[in-house]
């Protein structure tokens, strides 16, 4: 498995849970210093990144782009999957195509969390689901063609009620016709929803793409009370070799909050290791 640590360029995120912020070359050089493998990124735009220096900066410094996120769609401009209004529907699937072609530029995925929405009186789950799905589809296989998969987030129930839990996750994918959208799961979210979050690794198995390593109060691993053995030995039984993104408030600080995670991965899959044996 390999490390990675959030940087957000978004200022309406400001408060939310990504360790850098802002400067994204100061913030990759920051990242290589400390051993990080990736980087996952949250921009405003697709027009954001200034692809040749970003492509500059992560050959400097031997770093990959593991991930772009897609949330400023909802945070800047309130897009979502499963909005009532066809238009805005619309909108949300353009906006995030363009992020896929974006990341495709690094061979990385885009991530689907907070712009699936949720169901509404105006529109009811089945009906949500069915806009989710045919959205999935199209966008799963645009990023086919990109060469990329697509993830998608299970969130908790105070943030959708479209899917809770990998289990659920793993419905919706089976129900696509793509089979190019693979789940990205968020420990902190999992701590909420899952009964048992290594179990929920182990059915999951495959449809397992991406990983949001952080603990359970969304500080950087081992600063609350998240059961990390367990949980990254379910990882290693299932044969993951994804991202371990650090997703993680910036608390006490962003180089805290990243020094704590990369230590905490490099303990956790050593361990797991050694309890394979
Ligand atoms: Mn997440």
């Amino acid at each position: 498995m390999k490390s990675c640590v959030t940087i957000s360029l978004v200022a309406e995120a400001r408060g939310g849970p990504f360790v850098f912020w802002d400067d994204l070359i100061a913030s990759i050089r920051q990242a290589e210093e400390m051993g990080f493998d990736a980087i996952e990124i949250f921009p405003p735009s697709p027009d954001a990144i200034d692809h040749q220096q970003l492509r500059g900066a992560l050959a400097a410094s031997n770093l990959q782009l593991a991930a772009l996120g897609t949330g400023a769609g909802w945070v800047r401009h309130q897009l979502t999957l499963t909005s009532a209004d066809n238009a805005v529907r619309e909108q949300a699937i353009a906006f995030i195509r363009s992020i896929i072609n974006a990341a495709a530029e690094f061979g990385a995925p885009a991530i689907i969390g907070s712009m699936q929405g949720r169901a509404t009186p105006e529109v009811p789950a089945p009906q949500a689901r069915d806009y989710l799905r045919a959205a999935l589809d199209v966008l799963g296989q645009a990023a086919s063609e990109r060469g990329v998969p697509l993830l998608y987030e299970p969130l908790n129930r105070y943030e959708t009620n479209l899917c809770n839990t990998l289990a659920d996750g793993v419905v919706l994918l089976e129900s696509l016709q793509t089979d190019n959208v693979r789940l990205l799961a968020d420990l902190f979210h999992m701590n909420i929803e899952e009964c048992d979050i290594a179990a929920a690794f182990r059915q999951a198995g495959r449809h397992v793409g991406h990983v949001h390593f952080v603990d359970s109060n969304r500080r950087a691993a081992g600063l609350g009370h998240m059961t990390y053995g367990p949980i990254v030995r379910s990882l290693v039984d299932i044969g993951y070799q994804g991202y371990l993104s650090a997703e993680a408030l910036p608390l006490p600080s962003s180089n805290e909050a990243a020094l704590q995670t990369i230590r905490a991965i490099h303990y956790w899959t050593a361990a797991a290791r050694v309890a394979g044996n």
